[in-house]
């Protein structure tokens, strides 16, 4: 298996990962500005598929007509030159002092309608670029007091403006679905719809439950001490997992933002594994920002080192689950009997009644996950493979 990545691989960038200057709430820019064209060429030799983009990414907030056209332009000629896709867009709903009390979930309704103004005309872009995923993460839809905001009412504000967009893409004629993205806190002190979960249960309010599916990120779920792994398990079982952002995080702590495998390298080990057993084809996004020590040099470093990292992760994921000794701990841990549905095709509660069961032997039997876990870890080390 090739280690070098190809747009077979599907892998994708924002504009704002490898574009990030590194300023921080201590410290100024580490890094200067990056000409998105020279992004979709550079991540274009490194094997890249695509990027994706917020509408100020690539036209500064507050451009003129002419200003935005020539962006737009740019951006055009450079996509068609490298053959890069944008199978994704977003809105920044989250720089501008505008929305420093959320957007859709503002207090003030005439930031609701502006923000709502904002999305609309970037999924034109989005539409006419052939993004067929559209995210919205409620960056600033939170808030840091519960006095600060009616948290019930608020959702009824977020439901409300799900309910529009979806509307809109529906007159417009667009092949566009929406991924809500969610995070627990950062930069609200509490921000709505926290998790997976969470944004499994909201799209169910929605008046078009079937447009909306999530764009969860590995750190996110990470910073509210959950699994990622079970996460995406639970997105995928609810058909509802739309686009996905790598990244790395170490626990629950400030967003971190590393390159993939970079945090958690067990826990990516093991989502690799269920993306690929489950034939996930949508892109693999890379939502990471190269570290604030980095120079150029190190930003296409850190980019090509998220794509290796899947590819690898991937090997040792086809390797661990083909290794005969695995089969057999696997076969020894009972694996495969959760795949045998708990009742017989025509048996109802009334044949559980009677039947013989030794309940002391079956307490008894070890499950051997030990085992199976340590040669996990050995070929995630590439030991004995
Ligand atoms: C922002 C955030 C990311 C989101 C992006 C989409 S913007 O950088 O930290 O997790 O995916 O709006
Ligand atoms: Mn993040
Ligand atoms: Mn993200």
């Amino acid at each position: 298996m090739s280690l070098n990545p190809t747009p077979a691989d599907k892998f994708t960038f924002g504009l704002w990962t490898v574009g990030w200057q590194a300023r921080d709430p201590f410290g100024d820019a580490t890094r200067g500005p990056l000409d998105p064209v020279r992004s979709v060429n550079e991540l274009a030799a490194r094997g890249a598929y695509g990027v994706t983009f917020h509408d100020d990414d690539l036209i500064p907030f507050g451009s003129d007509e002419s200003a935005r056209a020539g962006h737009i332009a740019r951006f055009k000629k450079a996509l068609a030159e490298t053959g890069m896709k944008i199978p994704m867009a977003t809105t920044n709903l989250f720089s501008h002092p505008v929305f420093k009390d959320g957007a859709l979930t503002s207090n003030d309704r005439d930031i609701r309608r502006f923000a709502l103004r904002k999305v609309m005309r970037n999924i034109d872009l989005a539409a006419e670029l052939g993004a067929q995923i559209y995210v919205c993460w409620g960056g600033r839809e939170g808030a840091e007091s519960d006095g600060a905001k009616d948290a019930y009412v608020a959702l009824e504000r977020y439901r409300e403006g799900f309910n529009v967009l979806g509307q809109y893409v529906i007159d417009k004629g667009y092949d566009i679905k929406f991924a809500i993205e969610p995070k627990p806190n950062e930069p609200r002190g509490d921000i709505f719809l926290p998790t997976i979960g969470h944004a499994l249960a909201f799209i169910n309010s929605l008046d078009h439950p079937e447009m909306v599916g999530v764009n969860p990120e590995v750190g996110h779920e990470q910073m509210a001490g959950l699994n990622f792994v079970h996460g995406i398990a639970q997105a995928l079982f609810h058909k509802k997992l739309f686009h996905i952002d790598l990244n790395g995080q170490h626990g629950p702590k400030y967003d971190q933002d590393l390159v993939f495998g970079h945090g958690d390298l067990k826990s990516a080990f093991f989502l690799v594994d269920l993306l690929e057993r489950y034939n996930y084809a949508g892109p693999k996004h890379f939502d990471y920002k190269p570290a604030r020590t980095e120079d150029d040099k190190g930003v296409w470093a850190s980019a090509s080192a998220n794509m290796r990292t899947y590819l690898l992760l991937k090997e040792r994921a086809l390797a661990f689950r083909s290794d005969p000794r695995v089969q057999a701990a696997m076969k020894d841990s009972r694996i495969d009997q959760l795949e045998i549905p708990t009742m017989a095709a025509g048996e109802s509660w009334k044949d559980l009644a009677d039947e013989s069961f030794d309940v002391d032997l079956a307490g008894e039997r070890g499950y051997g996950y030990e085992a199976l876990d340590q040669l996990a870890l050995e070929h995630l080390m590439g030991v004995g493979i």
